[in-house]
């Protein structure tokens, strides 16, 4: 045990007690301790050492801040057994407070060398010490010293107290002795504590702590003595890590990138063998929003039926968020909170003992909720999560308890007969495996009411915290929970409640309640204060059973939720776990480098469509014109009786004096802005873009989600009033701004940029930018190929950026596509996100416009099985049946996107429709769309989708399969236009095989939003629907790559 410090240049030690950092924990062994002067708020690196000292001391120079109190002269103190509280104790001499001189420092001195027994002093038995260990002068009886308790016991470390002596006076201390049953290891002297961790000690062995207090002359009193065997099995981080293959992933984190790569488990039935697997299946199945992904076993463990060797499904998602970058922990988290899966909040690292928050993770969840005043007048509150100000409501544990606290929270936040595990709980599948690394987790989720009192458990949101492990020894989360909550649940044995006793200087806001239990049978509510003595207070009869506890559970939280409680914001939660010394996920360079810049842009942006038309000039009305007089030299519209080279000619001479104009145009500050956080390191792009994506949604989606709204009611209430629902998609174009708007501008910069001198620097920047946009690509963000505002393709951009990704791609670039065409707002965006993890936007009324694309690589081991390299995954802008004539064709857009689309594709998914009552209109409009493209490219494989409909298998799915038949046939039979183009049949357009390639997906949600999880019923059907288009496009035998796939766009684009 080496108590040691090798070196004494600690000066005037100026701690209070509010700016120790790590409050509750030992400096862990052989670390060096640096005193610094001033606030630490933040988790900081000094001398390249991050995180690591948490105590303070004044520099020779004094000043303030980390590095300033750092001694010149300083070399490491290397300290075991010592608790930050009690080294604090020992520096916090009341008289020394005041105190600031270099005698202060020479009697701190004094005092820690009489305080850290040098175990080469204890062997050599050196006089003076032994007399004071030894002499043991008036000694008192010990029955006012409490049994020694000991609160954690690791392979290593012991973390032990014992009571506080009520007969005690003035200042006394402890004495805590420990010994191994080979010899004495160490022995400290602390004050005013009445706890201490010790480390650095034996796996495996049987340790005997005496403690005994000891006055101001040195008189001891006897010793209370207890034992206890450390642990025998260390099973640390890295263990776990090895046992579920990602061992590798914690240095080289996991991308969003590999997660979605199709693999072997999409081309064959996956068995779950060993536990390496488990997390690959984990992700696959939450990509795809199953809402069983955390039930995962191997299989394997049919023979072994010993649990711990399972692995517990916390750990898993603990592993995973540990080896994951900050993009793939953001996507983890937003696909578990549609699953509505708890989150994690404050994740424990076991190896670094760091605590992560995680606020950036969770900066995607936006949840539509309807809280009792908005429901009276019947609006709808669409909020992005960590911005909401929610009442915090926590759930702890102290010791054991004999219920699942994880299973009756669920069954307190589920609505009746809606009953989800938003917790993960013993009673599941690997519940029981012992958690090795998830102790010390904090998760949290959401209440959120819809507005029906019926159906709502509470009337208004609220956020819940659940910590996994025992609050003695997670104190520091204990604590942040206790900051921060409205009310703290703490779950105990009423043997139990002395723990509270000696609050320990903790800050306690919330209202504690105690679920107090008496063996597990019966449970009270109690409240409890501890100021200034502890003190509780029955609120509740003895409950017996789970329900009685439940509606006592709710009642109590209805009953705060009615007195007003404090909220707070998962941004504010952040502020305060900087505060408590965790690490928050969103606090590096890059990150806040990137809102920044991000922040240059929104910050100016009042009006979205007058920031348009000032900031984005280069799209607009010129790009619109340009686009029409584009497309009509193709598609010759109204050439009328003119001569077509003539037209041609004339077209070509205004479209060169519009493209003149808008050279003209001088690159804004925004754009400046943007191009600046494009053009950067990939990281830094990703953080920038999402910045924006999430800055823009917010300065836009007060206007856009009330249009979305009147849009929906319109399109469901009055389809017939065309001329009122084209007004609104019109004015939902003019006012929604998002990152595609900044992508056409680089279009068209782009488009511009060869007319600038060469050596200019704006060029210079415009050649780097389709690089960037194509790397931007592979890192899973999506890229508009149609512009929907427009109708047309920015052909050179789009050629210039695709040509880049297959460099990139070092030419193996070959790829097959799936293309989703079909009825508007039926859920085609929702349903490729799901199945691919893709990122096409989604939302309540109408949304996508034109056409996306998203790349989705295969891993290289099945390239040759699949016969590509990537799939591109196509997103139409939806079909609109009876869509008002216009002047400019653009009621045509929607067609000319659809028939584009499936020239491309080697598979095409038909979704008909949500409502049954279009389902013609939607046929004969898909139909068209293969029709114009059957001469210029190959037949497609189709697929007809009807989503939001569970059809059971059997007689029911062959009839609606029949009558699917009956219609296209029927279509085709009285459509004079497909008549003329030579199709009878549907064969003679697409491949089409009614029994294996039509599908009925069921309804998205299992209930009512937003506590609706995603059915797992969709969920299985998604995956069946990928397996089947990825057989479908193993048997495609066509191999292009990406070159070869841009003149295709090119051709057909000019074609359809
Ligand atoms: N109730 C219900 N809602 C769904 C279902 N599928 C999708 N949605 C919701 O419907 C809305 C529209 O979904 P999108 O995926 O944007 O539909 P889309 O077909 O891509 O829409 P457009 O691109 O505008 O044509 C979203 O709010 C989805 O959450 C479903 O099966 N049931
Ligand atoms: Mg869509």
């Amino acid at each position: 045990m080496g108590l040691r410090i090798s070196s004494w240049y600690l000066m005037a030690v100026r701690c209070e007690p509010a700016l120790i950092r790590e409050e509750h924990r030992v400096p862990m062994a052989n670390l060096p301790i640096l005193v610094f002067s001033g606030k630490c708020q933040l988790p900081c690196t000094v001398l390249g050492c991050k995180h690591k000292p948490h105590l303070w001391m004044s520099g020779q120079g004094g000043g303030s801040g980390p590095a300033a109190g750092l001694l010149p002269s300083y070399s490491p103190l290397h300290v075991s057994c010592m608790n930050v509280e009690s080294l604090k104790s020992i520096f916090l001499d009341k008289k020394d407070k005041s105190a600031g001189s270099k005698d202060k420092g020479k009697r701190v001195n004094e005092s820690l060398k009489s305080i850290f027994l040098d175990k080469k002093d204890k062997s050599a038995g050196s006089k003076d010490k032994g007399k004071r260990r030894l002499v043991v002068k008036n000694t008192r009886p010990l029955d006012y010293l409490l049994q020694i308790k000991f609160l954690s016991v690791e392979p290593n470390t012991v973390v032990l107290s014992w009571g506080c002596p009520q007969r005690l006076e003035g200042a006394e201390s402890f004495r805590v002795e420990w010994k191994s049953s080979k010899a004495v290891e160490g022995c400290i002297l602390i004050k005013d504590f009445h706890k201490i961790e010790i480390d650095n000690l034996q796996v495996g062995q049987q340790y005997f702590f005496s403690v005994a207090t000891e006055d101001e002359d040195g008189n001891l009193s006897e010793q209370v003595t207890a034992s206890v065997f450390t642990e025998s099995v260390r099973v640390s981080l890295s263990d776990v890590l090895s046992r579920i293959g990602l061992e590798d992933q914690y240095d080289n984190k996991l991308t969003l990138s590999t997660v979605l790569e199709i693999n072997h488990d999409d081309i064959s039935e996956n068995k779950l063998e060993t536990a390496k697997s488990l997390p690959d299946t984990f992700l696959k199945r939450l990509m795809m929003l199953n809402t069983n992904a955390r039930s995962v076993r191997c299989e394997s463990r049919e023979v072994d039926t010993d649990k711990n060797n399972d692995i517990n499904p916390l750990d898993l998602i603990t592993a995973l968020f540990l080896c994951s970058d900050r993009f793939l922990q953001q996507d983890i988290v937003l696909k578990m909170a549609l699953c509505q899966f708890a989150v994690p909040l404050l994740l424990p690292n076991h190896e670094t003992r760091e605590i992560i928050m995680n606020l950036w993770s969770m900066r995607e969840i936006v949840r539509i909720f309807r809280p009792s005043k908005e429901a009276f007048i019947e609006v709808n509150c669409e909020e992005r999560i960590v911005n909401s100000n929610f009442p915090l409501v926590s759930f702890v544990r102290l010791g054991t308890t004999s219920l699942s606290k994880s299973q009756m929270l669920n069954k307190l936040l589920s609505n009746a007969n809606q009953y989800h595990d938003t917790f993960y709980h013993r009673n599941m599948l690997c519940g029981d495996a012992p958690r090795r690394i998830s102790d010390g987790l904090v998760e949290i989720s959401w209440y959120l009411p819809c507005g029906h009192r019926s159906t709502d458990k509470f009337p208004e949101p609220l956020a819940v915290a659940n910590l996994r492990g025992d609050i003695r020894t997670f104190d520091k989360q204990f604590s942040f929970l206790c900051q921060t909550s409205a009310a703290v649940y703490i779950f105990c044995d009423e043997s139990e409640t002395d723990y509270f006793n000696n609050p320990e200087g903790k800050d306690v806001k919330a209202k504690v309640i105690l679920i107090s239990s008496a063996q597990g049978k019966t449970f009270t509510l109690k409240t409890m204060t501890t100021e200034p003595c502890l003190k509780t207070t029955i609120v509740t009869q003895k409950k017996k059973t789970d329900a009685e506890l439940i509606k006592a559970l709710q009642e109590s939280i209805s009953k705060m939720l009615e007195n007003c409680p404090d909220k707070v914001s998962v941004v504010n939660l952040a502020d305060r776990a900087r505060w408590c010394g965790i690490l928050v996920d969103e606090d590096s360079d890059e990150c806040h480098s990137a809102w920044k810049n991000a922040g240059k842009i929104t910050k100016r942006i009042v009006n979205t469509s007058k920031f348009k038309d000032k900031q984005l000039t280069s799209q607009g009305q010129i790009w619109k014109k340009l686009s029409e007089l584009e497309t009509e030299s193709w598609r010759l519209r109204k050439v009328g009786n003119q001569n077509t080279d003539v037209y041609r000619d004339s077209l070509k001479i205004k479209t060169e004096e519009l493209r003149r104009t808008q050279m003209r145009f001088e690159m804004t500050s925004a754009m400046s802005t943007f191009l600046n956080g494009v053009v950067t390191s990939e990281v830094q792009r990703c953080y920038f873009l999402k910045w924006l994506e999430i800055d823009l949604d917010t300065v836009s989606r007060n206007k856009l989600s009330a249009l979305q709204d009147q849009y929906k009611e319109l399109r469901q209430k009055c389809p017939q009033d065309t001329e009122k629902i084209v007004e609104i998609d019109r004015q939902m174009s003019v006012c929604s701004l998002r990152l595609d708007h900044f992508f056409r501008e680089c279009g068209q910069l782009y488009e511009c940029a060869e007319n600038l001198p060469e050596h200019s620097r704006q060029r210079k920047t415009m050649e780097q930018l389709p690089a960037q946009c194509a790397q931007m690509l592979l890192d899973g963000f999506p890229l508009e190929l149609v512009d929907g505002d427009a109708a047309n393709i920015p052909m050179k951009w789009i050629t210039k950026v695709l040509t880049e990704l297959h460099n990139i791609m070092q030419s193996n670039s070959i790829l097959k596509v799936i293309t989703i065409i079909g009825a508007e707002n039926s859920g085609k965006s929702t349903l490729l996100n799901a199945m691919f993890g893709a990122r096409f936007a989604v939302s309540k009324g109408t949304c996508t416009r034109g056409a996306f694309i998203q790349l989705i690589t295969v891993n290289k081991d099945i390239r040759t099985a699949l016969g590509c390299d990537c799939i591109v995954i196509i997103d139409t802008e939806g079909l609109k049946p009876n869509q008002m004539f216009q002047d400019d064709y653009s009621h045509e857009r929607d067609k000319e996107v659809a028939s584009l689309a499936v020239a491309l594709s080697d598979v095409t998914i038909v979704s008909v429709s949500r409502d049954n009552c279009i389902e013609k209109d939607i046929l004969e409009t898909a139909l068209h769309a293969f029709t114009r493209v059957k001469n210029v490219s190959n037949t497609p494989q189709c697929h007809f989708l009807r989503t939001n409909m569970s059809v059971r298998e059997g007689e029911e799915r062959k009839k609606r399969d029949k009558e699917l038949v009956e219609q296209l046939n029927e279509v085709i039979q009285n459509d004079t236009w497909m008549k003329k183009a030579n199709i009878t049949k549907i064969s003679d357009v697409m491949e089409f095989d009614p029994d294996t390639c039509s599908w009925y997906i069921p309804p998205l949600w299992q209930g009512t939003p937003p506590m609706a999880p995603v059915s797992a019923n969709y969920s299985e059907a998604v995956h069946a629907l990928k397996k089947q288009l990825i057989g479908d496009l193993k048997k495609s035998r066509e191999r292009v790559d990406l070159t070869h796939f841009i003149s295709k766009v090119e051709h057909y684009w000019k074609g359809v």
